[in-house]
């Protein structure tokens, strides 16, 4: 999928100070660079900085790096660079008017019994309220994927950073934010050995089940997708569409699960696979509260976002993996519950309202036009899904009707 390019003039934004082809330098805020000028150097070599940085990188070489051959050649194109205009910056990110140090996330569109149906988007939105770091979800109706092809993603200060757990990483260091920094050794290596778990391998047992039965993905977490995928066309119709094509692309499809393994087995196989898994996270939980005591770690994250898509699948349909939690492992279902009231507060209003942000106080109503929805619209406009191609192709055939019956009359009129 094409990614959309934001230019910036550099004035316009605070969030970077250095290049933003280079995505390393443009997470790098002005006063870091200020703060070690040594490492300002590479940035300039690559063509990047405003005019006052390369100034100061330059009066710090004079004084610092005479003599040195490769040193004089940076001053020299430092000087030609100063008098030239400052270059737009530019940006390789969906959100073109991002805040300095907001961390924008991109993940699928709410539904009524669960903020996401993607174990690894609610897994960052749960890290990150969790840990309290700010954040916005853009509501782009689920027509953007990373780079990578995938969502989660997010985006801060004009940086893409795909994949849960690598954007949990990395937003730990930046903000000294780990959860497991409490942990023992053994403890970090039964946590990283139950994530890979829950994460390839139980939750593809649920992606199996849903790839085989997405009527009942629809109707199990009440699923609107008209409001989903923003489009107008009825649900009916979309519903429909989502069954036979896009549906079980989402939930992995029959290739990739073969692909993963877990697709070579017989469904009762399979189911008998999932047990194991629930039986081995209750063993491990036991009485406690979260995995390792009284505190939440990365591991409780990962399986809340997991289990909550087995708990909170509505009871009216049949899913014997669900069953089988609810009655044998009861002391999960008091874990997801914990975690939903610890970290969705708020989980009931984002559910009714399918909001994306109702952590964020609305602004006041826009009385101009153009603002910056505007302007999301438009990007969204641009890009295209599934959804809307089965709308254009509906609209097509729509007005191919219109115009044979059109012609139909006139050829009877002329008769
Ligand atoms: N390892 C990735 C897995 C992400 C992933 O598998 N995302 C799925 C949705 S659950 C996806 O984006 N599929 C492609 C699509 O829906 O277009 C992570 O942890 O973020």
């Amino acid at each position: 999928m094409a990614t959309e390019v934001a230019q910036i003039p550099a004035e316009e934004t605070p969030a970077v100070a250095a290049s933003t082809e280079n995505a390393e330098q443009a997470d790098k805020p002005a006063a870091a660079t200020e703060a070690a000028p040594a490492a300002a150097a590479p940035a300039e070599k690559e063509g990047a900085g405003d005019a006052a940085q390369d100034k100061d990188n330059k009066e710090e070489k004079a004084d610092g790096a005479a003599g040195d051959g490769e040193a004089k050649k940076e001053e020299a194109t430092a000087v030609a660079k100063t008098d030239a205009p400052p270059p737009a910056q530019k940006f390789n990110v969906h959100k073109a008017n991002f805040e300095k140090d907001i961390i924008y996330l991109y993940q699928f569109s709410r539904t009524p019994l669960l903020p996401s149906l993607s174990p690894y988007c609610l897994k960052v939105e749960t890290w990150l309220r969790l840990v309290g770091l700010k954040y916005e979800n853009v509501d782009h109706k689920m027509r953007f994927r990373s780079k990578k092809g995938q969502l989660p993603f997010i985006e801060l200060n004009g940086e893409e950073i795909a994949d849960s757990a690598i954007i949990i990483k990395e937003l730990s260091a930046k903000y000294d934010k780990n959860l497991d920094a409490g942990l023992t050794a053994e403890q970090r290596n039964v946590s990283y050995a139950t994530i890979a778990m829950l994460e390839n391998h139980l939750i593809w047992i649920i992606f199996y089940w849903r790839a085989k039965y997405p009527d009942n993905v629809l109707k199990g977490y009440k699923v609107n997708l008209q409001h989903a995928l923003g489009l107008r066309l009825p649900n009916s119709i979309l519903n429909f569409f989502f069954k036979i094509t896009f549906g079980r692309k989402w939930f992995q499809g029959t290739k990739k699960l073969k692909a993963h393994g877990i697709g070579v087995h017989s469904a009762e196989e399979i189911e008998e696979f999932g047990k194991s898994d629930l039986k081995v996270l209750s063993e491990m939980l036991d009485c406690k509260p979260f995995f390792f005591g009284d505190e939440p770690t990365t591991l409780d994250v990962v399986a809340f976002a997991v289990l909550s898509q087995l708990h909170y699948l509505s009871k009216d349909i049949a899913y014997p993996l669900r069953d089988y939690m609810t009655e044998k492992c009861p002391n999960l279902i008091g874990h997801v519950s914990r975690m939903k009231d610890k970290c969705f507060p708020d989980w009931d209003e984002i559910c009714t309202k399918l909001d994306l942000n109702a952590h964020i106080p609305k602004p006041e109503p826009e009385t101009k036009e153009g603002k910056e929805g505007g302007e999301q619209e438009k990007s969204n406009e641009q890009e295209g899904t599934e959804g809307d191609k089965i709308e254009k192709e509906l609209e097509k055939d729509k007005s191919n009707e219109k115009e044979s019956t059109e012609e139909n009359k006139e050829k009877e009129e002329t008769k």
